[in-house]
This record gives C-alpha cells, structure tokens and sequence, in this order.
C-alpha cells in the first residue's frame, strides 16, 4: 500500500499515565531533529499534522497519531526526541526518563521506529538508543532520514557504513526522504500493517 496514512491528531501528553488505554502502539523515536514530525506529515501526506521545527528540543511531549476509524485504539505516537544539546542535565534526564517509562511501562507498546540522520549517520546516542530498545524486546523498524541530503554518489558508501554500525543489511533499513518522498511509499506500507495487525 502506497496511499497516504489514515492519521488523526489524538491528544497530547506529558506523562503516559494521562493516556487512555489503546489497542496498539507504534512510537517513533529519534533524537531531536532528526525528522520524527516531517515523517508523520510525509506518512499522512499532511503538511501540518505534525508540527516540525527548525529549533531543536521544541517537542517535550508525547504526540498520540490515531490510525484509521474513531477510537480504532491505534496509535502512532511522536516522542519527544532525546539528546538535545541545549536542555539542561536535569531535563535531559527527565526526557530520557519519560521516554523509558513510556516503552517499558506500556504494554500495548508493540514496536519502535527508530530514525538516525542518513546524512550524519548514527550517533553514539542514537546506538546506546537502538541498543537499549533491543535489549528490551521491542521490534524495531530502523528508518535513516533526510536522505536527499546526500550527494548521490556517496549514497551506496554511507548506506554501507550505517547499516555496519547497527549491525544489519543496508537492505534491512528503511531509507526516506520526507521532503522528496524518497522510501515514503514503502515505510507507509510497512507501517499501515503493523497499525493492521
Ligand atoms: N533536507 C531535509 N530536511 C528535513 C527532512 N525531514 C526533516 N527535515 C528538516 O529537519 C528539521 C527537523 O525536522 P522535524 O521533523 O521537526 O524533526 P523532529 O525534531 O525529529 O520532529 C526541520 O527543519 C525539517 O524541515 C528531509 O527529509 N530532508
Ligand atoms: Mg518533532
């Protein structure tokens, strides 16, 4: 399936805990910047349903996606992206924690998308990342973004080098672009099924 996602803005959340139960969710986590919200928009082929910033750090909170008819109970959920440089060692901490809790914590909490900068490749946080989330069990899709800003020439090299890092095929990693469409088409079928499932 190739047809934009069926995505609606749910609601907003600090904390897991002010959550409704749901069916199933799918959370897409990334550092900040990375390209979380341009993907949900890509997805969804919706300019503003996720709001995308040029300051990094902007989203602190738990962003819930509904999939398909009125209370289906499936989520996509935008978390708030870890790592940003400028928030202090306190609200790093607090990040990070929200974000623990929220995969831990919940257990309709079925899979992870997991997005590095295909350009910059992973970063050491965003390994310690992938690493903790399967040490944890989850599934995880792995997603490389903003791959237009690679030279094309350089596509092949640092597609290999990536997939090295993490341990798997190039193959295994989905490549998009939010602003071209690059892969969208692909991640969109990919996710649709898991949101089916
Ligand atoms: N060139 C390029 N820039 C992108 C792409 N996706 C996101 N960006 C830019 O990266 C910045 C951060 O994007 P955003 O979606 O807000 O990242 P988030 O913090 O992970 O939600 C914004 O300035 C976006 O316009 C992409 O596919 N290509
Ligand atoms: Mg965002």
């Amino acid at each position: 399936m190739s047809s934009p996602l069926p995505l609606r803005f749910l609601r907003s959340a600090s904390d897991h805990e002010q959550l409704p139960e749901s069916l199933l969710e799918v959370a897409i986590v990334g550092r900040s910047n990375v390209g979380k919200s341009s993907l949900i928009n890509a997805l969804a082929a919706r300019k503003k349903l996720a709001r995308t910033s040029k300051t990094p750090g902007a989203t602190q909170l738990l962003n819930v996606f509904e999939f398909g008819d009125e209370d289906s109970g499936r989520w996509l959920v935008d978390l708030p992206g870890y790592g940003y440089a400028k928030l202090s060692k306190r609200q790093l901490q607090d990040m990070a924690d929200m974000i623990n809790d929220y995969m831990t914590q919940r257990e309709t909490v079925v899979q992870a998308i997991s997005l590095f900068d295909a350009n910059v490749g992973p970063t050491e946080l965003d390994l310690q990342t992938i690493d903790w989330l399967r040490h944890i069990d989850l599934e995880i899709v792995l997603v490389g973004t903003k791959v237009d800003k690679i030279k094309a020439s350089q596509r092949g090299k640092k597609q290999r080098a990536a997939a090295d890092k993490l341990g798997v095929k190039s193959g295994e990693i989905a490549w998009v672009s939010s602003d071209k469409g690059t892969g969208i088409p692909e991640l969109r079928g990919q996710i649709a099924a898991l949101l089916s499932s």
